[in-house]
């Protein structure tokens, strides 16, 4: 018995400096609009959709970023995207920089502002939230770079792992979906844990720029969108679930970002690609069923993966040095990995 929904990728053009959230909210209202037309059930809005990629502009003070950031969600601005899906009974997942007191891990509440993604079902309700995890860049301002990358400056690690949650959406009555936002997609690992959780649909934003600025180094910029989709095909293929990746596009106070929105099936090709750097609806039928067929060959996870002796994946941060081979007549013969070794070498490598 198919299991469909019809998804769409919003993507959205530039968003100066100068452009307010109002203006924001009616492009994305306007995509709704299209979305509703086209008989879409999901839709999914870039990484911070509200506001240009403001950790590009350097602030000594980082409370100075604070009105790039939504301190109540909803808020009166963003009010008119949760009317209009339950209006039109479409969900969708929205990507924002998120103001909140909550407590951190030594129990003290304070502000605290996360790279945050939400997904709204049909009734309005926020079914979902997920913190950006992989947060690139850097966190002082960077001279050698042609433009800032601060992700690490305005933003903490995400504290919410990566959950998946199974929820009504559209003509189904449950659906398995998590998130993740753009530099994400960028590390298996997350894909994996994702893909532990039994996901069939995951969704993500991305602000993504067209060149590489951190100026050490040269990455041809044919590269830029060939890595994103390499990433989003592989995660989609090597979990066996569907993606949809939605681009903030174009240029941003003379900045350019890729577009290239896609949305990907469970063996990892490309079912819907952008073709713009504007606001742009991709959209698909995806049958849910068709994670089976990964999942129960060649990603039977039950049967295949061997976590005995995955443990540098967990343990180590960076990378260690392989010892090295020599022809002493007393080279011990290779040891033999043992789950205790492996701990231990691993411990040794901190
Ligand atoms: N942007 C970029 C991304 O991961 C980046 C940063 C680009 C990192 C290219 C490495 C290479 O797509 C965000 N917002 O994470």
């Amino acid at each position: 018995m198919p299991r469909i929904i019809t998804v769409a990728a919003a993507q959205m053009g530039p968003l100066q400096l100068k452009d307010t959230r109002a203006h924001a909210v009616a492009r994305m209202l306007r995509l709704l609009e299209r979305a509703r037309l086209r008989g879409v059930e999901l839709v999914v809005f870039p990484e911070l959709a509200l506001t240009t990629f403001f950790p590009r502009h350097y602030r000594e003070d980082v409370a100075e970023a604070d009105p790039w950031f939504e301190a109540a969600m909803p808020s009166p601005e963003t009010q008119p995207l949760f009317d209009a899906a339950r209006k039109y009974g479409i969900g969708f997942h929205l990507g924002y920089a998120e103001l909140c007191q909550v407590a951190d891990e030594t129990g003290v509440v304070r502000t605290r502002r996360f790279n945050t993604a939400i997904l709204v079902n049909g009734q309005g309700e926020i079914v979902l939230k997920y913190r950006k995890v992989h947060l690139p860049g850097h966190a002082e301002y960077d001279e050698r770079r042609c433009v800032q990358h601060l992700e690490k400056r305005y933003f903490e690690v995400g504290n919410l792992g990566f959950p998946v949650i199974r929820a009504p959406m559209g003509g189904l009555n449950g659906i398995n979906m998590g998130m993740m936002i753009c530099n994400d997609r960028r590390w298996p690992e997350a894909w994996r844990v994702l893909g532990l959780q039994g996901v069939e649909l995951v969704m993500l934003g991305y602000n993504t720029p067209a060149m590489n600025t951190s100026n050490r180094g040269y990455e041809a910029v044919h590269l830029r969108v060939q890595h994103s989709h390499m990433s989003i095909q592989s995660g989609a293929y090597q979990n066996a679930t569907f993606a949809v990746a939605t681009a903030k596009a174009g240029v941003e106070d003379g900045c350019e970002m890729i577009g290239a929105s896609i949305i990907v099936n469970p063996q990892g090709e490309i079912i819907a690609q952008a073709t713009s750097c504007e606001d742009e609806l991709i959209t698909a039928d995806c049958n849910l069923e068709q994670v089976q067929f990964g999942r129960s060959t060649v990603f039977d996870f039950d049967a295949h993966r061997r976590p005995e002796t995955y443990g540098r994946i967990t343990a180590q941060v960076g990378a260690v040095e392989p010892p090295v081979w020599s022809k002493q007549a007393d080279q011990q013969a290779q040891p033999v990995l043992t789950r205790a070794d492996d701990q231990d070498k691993v411990q040794a490598a901190d």
